[in-house]
């Protein structure tokens, strides 16, 4: 994975697409339900909107043996050397109005073990105009200097930046230091993608480690949300562009697009 990504066109059949367009679905009914899984809102021109899901897959049986197909675990044994274990699971939904991601690394938010490759999963076709990922070119080892997770505006500048258009189907594996970013959905309808991150087995199952420390964050700054320069948060890193809202205020239009 010299470019820090891997591209593979139509790698999953049309059934399984469909599968996980109403697994998708199931998940986001979830998260109106109030769980299980861990869920996330953003405040839209549409209202609040659910922003993401994650921690679902012990929760999935479907899902959970999607995430352990071969059509998966084959590349990231070739990308990691040996085989894989989940390190995490999430969907971005990105409702039409929903935010965008600023340029980051996600090496800097995933902690426990340094090298990861996710898998991204496209529910719906993704392109520049719906906010799809760009991945800057030439990049593939390394953190870079940030602030939060926010990758120094200088390097942003002076990076190539390349928008990786997705149809439903596509596979698209990527390395934690390949530094990425997407736009607003600007859009009348959803740009919904699963995005799988694994380790190499070798370094055990942190799964668990992961969702215990990442919940134990967002409650701390959940209580400290009631200072103004307090803003709510979805990721470990400061990368998202949208505006979260406060758990203790999710409440959420349930019209898909
Ligand atoms: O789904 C997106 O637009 C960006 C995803 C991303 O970079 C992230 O969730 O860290």
């Amino acid at each position: 994975m010299r470019s820090g990504r891997l591209v593979l066109r139509q790698a999953l059949s049309a059934r399984q697409v469909g599968d996980l367009r109403s697994w998708i679905e199931e998940i986001e009914s979830w998260a109106e339900a109030g769980g299980p899984g861990l869920h996330h809102f953003e405040q839209t021109p549409n209202g609040a909107r659910l922003a993401r899901s994650e921690d679902f897959d012990p929760h999935h049986g479907d899902l959970a043996a999607f995430i352990r197909d071969e059509v998966i675990t084959g590349p990231l044994r070739s990308l990691l050397g040996e085989g894989a274990v989940l390190f995490k699971e999430k969907i971005n939904f990105k409702h039409p109005g929903g935010g965008g991601f600023a340029p980051h690394q996600d090496a800097s938010a995933y902690r426990f073990v340094d090298h990861h490759v996710s898998v991204l999963v496209p529910i719906d076709a993704a392109d520049v105009d719906n906010g799809c990922l760009s991945f800057a070119d030439g990049h593939t080892e390394g953190l870079l200097a940030h602030t939060g997770g926010r990758i120094d505006p200088e390097w942003v500048h002076a990076a190539t930046w390349v928008p990786v258009e997705v149809e439903p189907g596509d596979l698209v594996f990527f390395d934690s230091y390949a530094p990425h970013r997407s736009d607003t959905n600007r859009s009348s309808s959803s740009r919904r993608a699963m995005y799988l991150t694994y380790n190499a087995a070798s370094h055990g199952d942190l799964r668990s480690r992961y969702y215990q420390d990442k919940r134990a964050l967002l409650d701390n700054l959940a209580e400290g949300a009631h200072s103004e320069t307090q803003r709510a948060r979805i990721s470990i890193n400061d990368d998202f562009l949208g505006q979260a809202v406060p758990r203790s205020n999710s409440t959420i239009s349930s019209a898909s697009s």
